[in-house]
C-alpha cells in the first residue's frame, strides 16, 4: 500500500470522480482510468506491468500539493519497480506539480514518457530538480497544448535533466518552431519528430540552429508548411549525422537547382506526397532509399550510386525512367502510372534488382509488353499485385485481360517469320535428305 500510494503521489494521479485499473498481463500494460483517492487501491495491480497509462482527470487540484523528500526504504522501493513506460492522456497538467513529480522519475527506471492529448498549465519550478539526472531516454508530446520543450523558459530548468534524452516527439500540436536552446541542450538526440504541426521554411533556421541538435540520426517533418526545398536544405544541412528524412506531405516546389550539400551521412529520404512535378535537385548523393512516390514527376532522370530502393509509384510516368547510373537498385516501385511497358531488356542489367512493382498501370500487351512483364514474373521479380492487378489497356483484343494471360510463344508473337525460318530448316533438311539418298545409292549410309 505504500507503494501503491506512494506511485500515486509521485506520479500526482489522485484524479477526480470513480476510478479503475485495468491490468492486461499478456501485455504487461496497465490503464487507469479518473483515478480517485477512493479507488487507488486498484493500481496495486499495475505493479507488475511494465507500463500503466493514466487518462483522464484533473490535476489542477494538487498543484500545491506538498511533496516531502523520500526516505532511504521509499527510494529502494521505487528502483525496484519494473514500469518502464508512463503514458499520460487526456489531461491538465499543471507544470508545478510536473516538476515536482519529475523528480521522483530519478529514482525509477521509466525510460520512457508520453503525453497523449495533454494541456500544460503554468510554470514549474525545476530548481527542485537540480543535481539529479532523469534516466528517460524517450519522451514525447502527441495532441498537446503549452508543451514544455516548446518554451525557452520552462528548457532553460529542464535541460540538464533531458541531456541523456534520445527519441523526442512533439507531433500534431500546433508547433511553429522549437528554441534554438533545445537543439543545443539536446546533445544526445538521436530521433526528432514534428511531424503534424506548422513548421514553416522560415522558422527552421531556428529550430536547427549552429550547435542544435549534434547527435541527430532522424528527423521527420512530414505534414508540415514547408515549400521550399533548397531552404529546408539549407536549414538541415549543419545536422552532420542526420541519415533519415522525411519530407513527406509538404507543398514543396523543387524550384531551381540550387548548390545546397545536403549532409553528407543522408541515406533515406522521403519526398512522397510533396507536391513536387519533378525530382528535385541536388539530390543527397549518397543516398540508399528515395521516396518520390504520390507526387506528378512525368520523368525521373535519377543518378545515384548507391541507391538500393526507389519508390515512383503514383506518379505520371509514361516510361520507366533509364536506371543504368543506380546499378545497386534493388528495389522499384511503380505502381499507378501511365506506363505501358517494362523494358525486361534494361532491368535485366540492374544486377542486383530483386523486386519490381508495377501494379495499376495501362500495360500494352502486345508481344514485346506481355512478353517484357512474363519475363520479369518468370524471374521471380514481379509483385506484389501479381498476375491479378496487371491488365492489359490496349491492344483492344485484349483490354481488360491480365497480362499473364496473353499468349506470347514465338509461333504466336512471329507467325510468319517463325513459319518463313521453319521453311528454311525444311528445305535444307529436304536436300540434306535427297544428297543423303543420292549418296546411299552410291555407298550405303553407315547410320541411319
Ligand atoms: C490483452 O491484450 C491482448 C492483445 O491485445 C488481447 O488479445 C487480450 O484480450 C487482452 N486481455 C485482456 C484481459 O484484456
Ligand atoms: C486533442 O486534445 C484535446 C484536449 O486537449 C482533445 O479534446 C481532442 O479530442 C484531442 N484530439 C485528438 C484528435 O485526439
Ligand atoms: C503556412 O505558410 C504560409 C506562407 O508560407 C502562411 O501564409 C500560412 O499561414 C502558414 N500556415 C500555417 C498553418 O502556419
Ligand atoms: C514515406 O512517407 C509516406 C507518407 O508519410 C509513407 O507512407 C511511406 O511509407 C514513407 N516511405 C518510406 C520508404 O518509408
Ligand atoms: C503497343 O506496342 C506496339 C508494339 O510495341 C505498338 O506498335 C503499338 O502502337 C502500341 N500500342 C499502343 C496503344 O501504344
Ligand atoms: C493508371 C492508374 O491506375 N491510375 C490510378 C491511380 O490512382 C488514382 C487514385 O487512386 C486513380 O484515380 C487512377 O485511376
Amino acid at each position: 500500500m505504500t507503494v501503491a500510494a506512494l506511485l500515486l503521489l509521485g506520479l500526482g494521479l489522485l484524479l477526480g470522480a470513480e476510478g479503475q485499473c485495468f491490468f492486461n498481463r499478456t501485455q504487461e500494460y496497465c490503464v487507469c482510468y479518473n483515478l480517485s483517492q477512493e479507488s487507488m487501491g486498484s493500481i496495486i495491480q499495475c505493479l507488475a506491468a511494465t507500463a500503466v497509462e493514466f487518462r483522464g482527470g484533473e490535476l489542477e487540484k494538487y498543484a500545491a500539493f506538498p511533496i516531502d523528500d523520500l526516505d532511504p526504504s521509499a527510494i529502494d522501493m521505487l528502483s525496484s519497480l519494473l514500469i518502464r513506460k508512463i503514458i499520460f492522456g487526456d489531461l491538465l497538467v499543471p507544470m508545478m506539480l510536473l516538476s515536482r513529480v519529475l523528480r521522483f522519475f530519478s529514482y525509477t527506471q521509466v525510460q520512457e514518457v508520453v503525453f497523449d492529448s495533454c494541456v500544460f498549465r503554468g510554470r514549474g519550478d525545476w530548481a527542485e530538480m537540480a543535481g539529479r539526472s532523469l534516466p528517460i531516454s524517450a519522451l514525447s508530446f502527441h495532441n498537446v497544448t503549452g508543451t514544455p520543450v516548446g518554451s525557452e523558459q520552462d528548457l532553460s530548468g529542464l535541460g540538464t535533466w533531458l541531456q541523456a534524452l534520445q527519441n523526442l516527439s512533439v507531433t500534431a500540436s500546433h508547433v511553429t518552431r522549437l528554441p534554438c536552446s533545445t537543439g543545443r541542450l539536446l546533445t544526445a538526440l538521436r530521433s526528432l519528430d514534428l511531424a503534424h504541426n506548422s513548421l514553416g521554411d522560415g522558422e527552421l533556421p531556428t529550430t536547427f540552429c549552429t550547435g542544435a541538435f549534434p547527435e541527430l540520426r532522424a528527423l521527420a517533418l512530414q505534414h508540415n508548411n514547408l515549400t521550399s526545398y533548397g531552404s529546408v536544405c539549407e536549414s538541415v544541412r549543419l545536422l552532420r549525422e542526420l541519415q533519415q528524412l522525411d519530407l513527406s506531405h509538404n507543398r514543396l516546389t523543387a524550384g531551381l537547382a540550387s548548390s545546397c550539400q545536403w549532409p553528407a551521412a543522408l541515406r533515406v529520404f522521403n519526398l512522397s506526397d510533396a507536391g513536387l512535378d519533378r525530382v528535385p535537385e541536388p539530390l543527397p548523393p549518397t543516398l540508399e532509399v528515395l521516396d518520390v512516390s504520390c507526387n506528378r514527376l512525368h520523368a525521373a532522370d535519377i543518378s545515384l550510386s548507391s541507391l538500393k530502393q526507389l519508390f515512383l509509384s503514383y506518379n505520371l510516368l509514361q516510361a520507366v525512367p533509364c536506371l543504368r547510373s543506380c546499378p545497386a537498385l534493388d528495389t522499384l516501385h511503380l505502381d499507378n502510372n501511365s506506363l505501358a511497358e517494362l523494358p525486361w531488356g534494361e532491368l535485366k542489367l540492374l544486377r542486383h534488382l530483386r523486386r519490381v512493382s508495377a501494379a495499376g498501370n495501362p500495360f500494352n500487351c502486345s508481344c514485346q509488353g506481355a512478353g517484357g512483364l512474363q519475363a520479369l514474373a518468370g524471374a521471380g521479380l514481379l509483385g506484389p499485385g501479381w498476375p491479378q492487378a496487371y491488365t492489359c489497356s490496349s491492344p483492344p483484343s485484349y483490354r481488360g485481360h491480365p497480362a499473364q494471360d496473353v499468349p506470347v510463344s514465338a509461333l504466336h508473337c512471329h507467325g510468319p517469320a517463325v513459319i518463313g525460318a521453319l521453311c528454311a530448316v525444311l528445305t535444307l533438311l529436304g536436300v540434306a535428305a535427297a544428297a543423303c539418298l543420292l549418296r546411299h545409292r552410291a555407298r550405303p549410309c553407315r547410320r541411319g
